[in-house]
């Protein structure tokens, strides 16, 4: 089996909610040698896409959108236990990460907690749909050198904004660095409101986190 049609099988299986064809899949690409972060954004995040454009084109609907995010969420937790431990150099770094108030799309603020996390950082998650006020509470309790949030809603990522505003009037801004993400946001979102950090998916937020926290 090609590499190409392995994940395009894993892409598939998400889409169509099969169960039995996604672990058996992505079985199939760990024995092929496959990393379990390549596993997650080379063909369950591109099913997840798929998920959403079909959504938006009226071709699915709610539930089936949420039973494709289950599934996903229960092989993203299968393979959390598979990924190496990355370098602990970080292990002094703190990171908080949440889902911002109205938004309760999580997938993928758990991929990047769990990728933080095996990666050294000491990361804690204030869940989804979080108050942002806890995100600066959390912050001010843990002593974050990081306060990653994300959106997935145009609505929702004006929390991220005012994330910004809360850490400067809490006095703890110059202290922690911020890191944005979500699919509505972009490199430019993140200047725009005065963020350190834009990360496109989670190996390009422990990169980025690695860059923060190295220049604090
Ligand atoms: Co939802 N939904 N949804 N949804 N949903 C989206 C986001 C839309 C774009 C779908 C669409 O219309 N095309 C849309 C938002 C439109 C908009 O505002 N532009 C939408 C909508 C409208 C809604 C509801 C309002 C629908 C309704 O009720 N009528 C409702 C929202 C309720 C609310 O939040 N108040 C809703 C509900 C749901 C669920 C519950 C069915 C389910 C979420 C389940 C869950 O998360 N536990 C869901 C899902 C699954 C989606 C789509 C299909 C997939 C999102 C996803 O998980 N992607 C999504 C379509 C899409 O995004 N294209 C759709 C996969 C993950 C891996 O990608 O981008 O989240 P990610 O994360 C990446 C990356 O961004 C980065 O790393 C991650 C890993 O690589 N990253 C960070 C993420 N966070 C980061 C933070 C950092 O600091 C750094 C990097």
């Amino acid at each position: 089996m090609s590499n190409e049609n392995i994940m395009e099988i894993i892409k598939e299986s998400i889409v169509k909610v099969d169960k039995d064809t996604a672990a058996q899949a992505v079985e199939n690409a760990l024995k092929e040698g496959f990393g379990p972060v390549e596993i997650i954004e080379k063909g369950l995040s591109p099913g997840m896409q798929k998920v959403g454009d079909l959504f938006e084109r009226g071709e699915l609907f709610l539930p089936q959108v949420m039973m494709a995010a289950n599934l996903m969420t229960g092989v993203v937790n299968s393979l959390q236990e598979k990924m190496p431990e990355g370098q602990s150099a970080e292990k002094q770094s703190v990171v908080v990460i949440g889902t911002v108030e109205g938004d309760v799309h999580d997938i993928g603020k758990n991929i990047v907690k769990i990728l933080l996390s095996v990666n050294g950082f000491e990361v804690h998650d204030v869940g989804r749909d979080a108050l942002l006020t806890s995100f600066v509470e959390k912050a001010k309790e843990v002593g974050a050198n990081i306060v990653a949030s994300s959106a997935l809603m145009t609505g929702t990522m004006e929390g991220q904004r005012e994330l910004e505003t809360l850490l400067r009037d809490a006095g703890i801004r110059d202290r922690v660095k911020t890191m944005v993400g979500g699919a509505p946001a972009t490199e430019y979102w993140a200047e725009k409101i005065g963020a350190d950090a834009y990360a496109e998916n989670a190996s390009e937020a422990v990169s980025k986190a690695r860059e923060l926290t190295a220049a604090k």
